[in-house]
């Protein structure tokens, strides 16, 4: 998702500047953050937004379905040694992380900026990315530097890096105070957005109605499949239902590449002829799982209640 516009870029004049409550203020090069140690990493990244148009009323604003999450291995430097090396001002309590973007949202004209708290920014996870899938960062994901911070919700990830500051007072810029809360009105300060919840997504078998999207498959044996992920910890189950959540069973579960990035699934089904619902729902080691519903919130943020996939099994006639 981008919130303005893709800023145009040259990685050849491109610089990132390290500032704020640090004892050595200092300006990189794309060449300098190159030469540093660089590390690769899969790393599930979902938008906040993703499952709000699943949501009722509409909260208007992007309207993602369940496709706004997506894997890849990022390759890039850790942040930790950049902010130790420049000395951490003991006042310092978050970091802000600036784009070269600007736009205008909620009134407000401002460069697309995010906060971390110290902590969380120093989690030897966080990079600044250069490259993904082995090729330098396309355009539209952040070229020529990002940052990932796995497990965080995509705005997190500021692309177009080319500002980090570390700041005494909690950061209130519109995209972190005006933005990315959950709450269920306006008058209600809200809870901030951060890890991403559990949830699990499965390719929906058999074959589409154009218009309607209805699914057609024959009857039979099936192997469902899907993936799973969570932000807060890694998975540790995942559980079908082929009638909308009524009851459950165990799926296999694959090999997790890292506790920061999905990890396949697969259930054999043995369809019989007739509708049904298939669900798929993710437990994470910390005990989190997938609801049913998710709760209503303004900005449609977090919504990770159970895919929903009604199927007709019937054996397909030609014509
Ligand atoms: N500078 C900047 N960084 C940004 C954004 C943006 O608009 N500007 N969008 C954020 C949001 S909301 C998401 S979901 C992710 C999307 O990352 P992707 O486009 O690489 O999938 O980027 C985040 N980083
Ligand atoms: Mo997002």
């Amino acid at each position: 998702l981008i919130h303005f516009d893709i800023p145009a870029a040259d990685e050849a004049t491109w610089r990132l500047e390290v500032g704020g409550e640090v004892a050595r203020p200092r300006t990189l090069t794309m060449a300098e953050l190159r030469r540093r140690p660089a590390v690769t990493l899969p790393v599930t990244l979902e938008c906040a937004g993703n499952g709000r148009a699943r949501l009722d009323p509409r909260p208007v604003s992007q309207p993602w379905l369940e496709e706004a999450v997506g894997t890849a291995e990022w390759t890039g430097t850790p942040l930790r040694p950049l902010l130790e090396e420049a000395g951490i001002g003991p006042g310092a309590v978050e970091v802000v992380f600036g784009g070269a973007d600007r736009g205008v949202q909620g009134g407000l004209e401002h460069d697309y900026e995010r906060s971390l708290p110290l902590a969380e920014a120093l989690r030897e996870e966080v990079l600044l990315a250069w490259a993904v899938n082995g090729r330098p960062l396309p355009p539209q994901h952040g070229y020529p530097l990002r940052l990932v911070v796995p497990g965080w919700y995509g705005m997190t990830s500021v692309k177009w890096l080319r500002r980090i500051e570390l700041v005494g007072q909690p950061f209130r810029g519109y995209q972190q105070a005006g933005s990315y809360l959950l709450h269920a009105s306006a008058d209600d300060p809200g809870v901030p957005v951060t890890r991403i919840q559990p949830r699990s997504l499965l390719a929906p078998p058999g074959i589409p109605e154009f218009e309607s999207r209805r699914r057609f498959l024959p009857p039979g044996r099936h192997l469902l499949s899907g993936r799973a992920w969570s932000g807060l910890a890694p998975v540790a189950g995942v559980e079908v239902s082929t009638d909308g959540g009524t009851s459950w069973q165990p799926a296999d579960l694959g090999e997790q590449p890292s506790p920061w990035a999905w990890v396949g699934w697969s259930f054999p089904w043995e369809a019989t002829e007739g509708v049904h619902e298939l669900c798929s729902r993710a437990t994470d080691a910390a005990g989190n799982t997938q609801p049913l519903e998710a709760p209503w919130n303004t900005g449609g943020y977090a919504n990770n209640a159970v895919q929903r996939v009604p199927v007709t099994v019937h054996p397909v006639a030609a014509g």
